[in-house]
């Protein structure tokens, strides 16, 4: 156990492709990291957590053709879902990189010159299996049914003229590394999956594209007709994050990786040899999760079955969404996704142990000391049980902390809180409140329960950082920052404070009607406006206009201006979108717009016709665009 103050904790997320918006898997990852930093954080470690988007390669670049936009527009519009879920989700992330940073780009650059100078990289030709999907050169071996294992897509055979990595020179060195450091790479049967690779060459790794093939990639520094493979780009995150703020000494290597088993190849093999050739320490742990699943499938964009974090986070509250991941996933294994399953678990544990030994705790103090916390008169056994079992807490949470047993930390607190449940039903505060002489043994009693919420609270905060410190709240408890020292004492709350009662902190799903609305997801009659007659309609002027330039307004954060040519005439439109469309994927669209709509001034400047645009339920929007070429100017009726 490690509780040295200060101790150097830098814990990082894969950084996600930007060829899709984020699911639960990614926030899974997001939220485990902020789970154990936030933990980190508690035991007073200087911590540093990482997170952010891997935006080059051939995958993204096809997105964005898909997409009709520039990769650059493309990559700023995912990277900013990224961001704007995780913040929306209260990740507490200190850096969030971004692989089109220049300063990312150099570094990059900056290592592959090292490693070139040193005579690691070779020109060669090389023939293999390419996964578009995984974005690496796959072996025979590794297919399942002609797939990739990784993204379910059949690779195709790629023939190349490209720079390489002597990846294989290293395979002695990493297979040594490993065996001499039990748990670099954890749990062990990911530890035991890499050393099944180095058994067997791991030959070297092409670490360019031709450009004029993939042009979306940083340039190798010694030849710029190829850029960099999007793997060796994106590992080098982790360090180039550092070496830009100047902080390498400071985390490097007390480095904490965490990712799904999908990567473990690029993390477990590409990576290590990648800093042993750059001269650079290992890092100290590979921690690898399982899946979700969703109909025992993994949960993937491209099988299409996802779950997108925000709506459950709307649906059920942040910090409850974030117990059922960590609670209901054990560290290493995959685990299934059922909705259902969310709101069990916040009945059972969330509303039933600890929402209701709180509402019942404030409700006897409301009653019986009108509000007061209590003092501690003389303990009898019951109290001395019920402090020992919260006081060996923070030492047994912290050692499965610290062994990813997320799940089962959670289950020694809630069983704490269980303990504490029983403990109210065996010592009867409502027959000790009959009678005036049991007046100090009822505070005893009362005071003993406020601390077991306390200190419980404490060490759910890193899971539950909005609800641990409302629950301390109710309980007239100072809102100061919690430390893992607080969890230690039996005396953390003042007596004579008063509490402040408030809302249930985890209201009781009505699991059936739940159930009903999954079976069959009702849907809300639309609200329709009143009829119109096709004279009221005619009156309206529908036209195709043609995009011709877009800048922000100037005073407004939410519109952009569009100048647009409708046949002969050529107008100003200042429109509500900017949160959903750059400038550049605007730029060149044919859109239909009000055309005899009485121009209005909006924030200075006037707007001369309305843009039409669907909006969905979810707050996404999309511009109406026509499905065939029509000149400017047509009238749409
Ligand atoms: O692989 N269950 O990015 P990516 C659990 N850019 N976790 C899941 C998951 C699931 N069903 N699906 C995704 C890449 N994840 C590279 C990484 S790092 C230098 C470059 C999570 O967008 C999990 O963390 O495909 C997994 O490792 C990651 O998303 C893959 O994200």
């Amino acid at each position: 156990m490690s509780e040295t103050p200060g101790a150097a904790y830098y814990a990082t997320t894969p950084i996600f492709y930007v060829n899709a918006a984020p699911h639960i898997g990614h926030a899974y990852t997001t939220i485990l990291v902020d789970v154990i930093t936030r933990f980190h954080r508690l035991k007073g470690d200087d911590v540093h957590f990482l997170t952010g988007t891997d935006e080059h390669g051939e995958k993204v670049a096809k997105a964005a053709a898909a997409a009709g936009v520039t990769p650059q527009a493309y990559v700023d519009d995912i990277s900013g879902q990224f961001q704007a879920t995780w913040d929306r989700l209260g990740i507490a992330y200190d850096g969030f990189i971004r692989t089109t940073d220049p300063a990312h780009r150099k570094v990059v650059q900056d290592v592959l010159q090292k490693v070139y100078d040193n005579g690691d990289i070779f020109y060669g030709e090389y023939s293999g299996l390419y996964c578009v999907g995984a974005e690496r050169f796959v072996t025979e071996k590794e297919l399942v049914d002609g797939k990739c294992p990784e993204s379910d897509d059949p690779p195709e055979l790629r023939v190349e003229a490209n720079y390489f990595f002597r990846m294989e020179k290293y395979r002695p060195w990493l297979r040594e590394a490993i065996e001499a450091n039990p748990d670099l790479i954890r749990p062990e049967r990911y530890r035991n999956e890499v050393l099944a690779m180095l058994r067997e060459p791991i030959g070297d790794l092409s670490i360019s594209r031709p450009r004029s093939r993939v042009p979306w990639g940083i340039p190798l520094p010694w030849d710029d007709e190829h850029v960099t493979y999007v793997w060796f780009d994106a590992l080098l995150n982790y360090w180039s994050h550092l070496v830009t703020h100047g902080t390498e000494r400071r985390y490097w290597p007390a480095t904490e990786h965490f990712i799904a088993k999908d990567i473990l190849k690029p993390h477990g093999v590409f990576w290590p040899t990648m800093l042993k050739a750059a001269g650079l320490p290992l890092y100290q742990h590979l921690n690898v999760h399982g899946y979700w699943l969703a109909d025992e499938r993994k949960m993937s964009k491209s099988l299409g079955n996802v779950v997108r974090p925000l709506d459950l986070h709307e649906k059920y509250g942040n910090d409850a969404f974030r117990y059922f991941l960590m609670r209901d996933m054990s560290f290493g294994l995959d685990a299934s996704f059922h909705e259902a399953g969310i709101a069990e678990r916040i009945n059972s544990d969330l509303a039933n142990d600890l929402g209701n030994l709180l509402n019942r705790t404030l409700g006897m103090l409301g009653r019986y000391t009108g509000g007061a916390i209590p003092a501690f008169g003389a303990l009898q056994p019951a109290d001395e049980a019920l402090r020992d079992a919260f006081l060996a807490l923070p030492d047994a949470v912290t050692e499965l902390f610290d062994a990813l047993h997320f799940d089962r930390a959670l289950e020694e607190v809630m069983a704490a809180v269980r303990k504490a449940n029983k403990y109210v039903a065996d010592q009867e505060p409502w027959v000790l409140a009959r009678d005036p002489a049991d007046a100090e043994r009822l505070g005893t009693v009362l005071r003993s329960v406020v601390e077991a919420l306390r200190v419980a609270s404490v060490l759910l905060e890193p899971v539950l950082p909005a609800k641990a410190r409302e629950l301390r709240a109710q309980l007239g408890l100072d809102d100061a920052p919690a430390t893992l020292g607080d969890a230690r004492r039996w005396d953390g709350a003042t007596a004579g404070a008063a509490t402040r009662p408030g809302d249930p902190l985890f209201p009781r799903i009505d699991l059936e009607a739940l159930a009903a609305a999954i079976a069959a997801p009702a849907e809300a009659p639309l609200a329709h406006k009143d009829e119109v007659t096709i004279d009221d309609f005619a009156k309206l002027e529908f036209r195709v206009a043609h995009v011709q330039h877009v800048e922000p307004h100037p005073k407004a954060d939410k519109l952009l201006v569009l100048t647009i040519k409708v046949g002969p005439e050529t107008r100003t439109i200042v429109s509500g979108i900017k949160q959903h469309y750059t400038p550049e994927q605007l730029v060149g669209k044919k859109v239909v717009i009000v055309a005899n709509l009485k121009p209005v001034k909006l924030r200075g400047v006037e707007s001369q016709g309305m843009i039409l645009a669907a909006e969905d339920a979810e707050g996404h929007l999309a511009v109406t665009t026509l499905d065939r070429d029509l000149a400017d100017g047509s009238e749409v009726r």
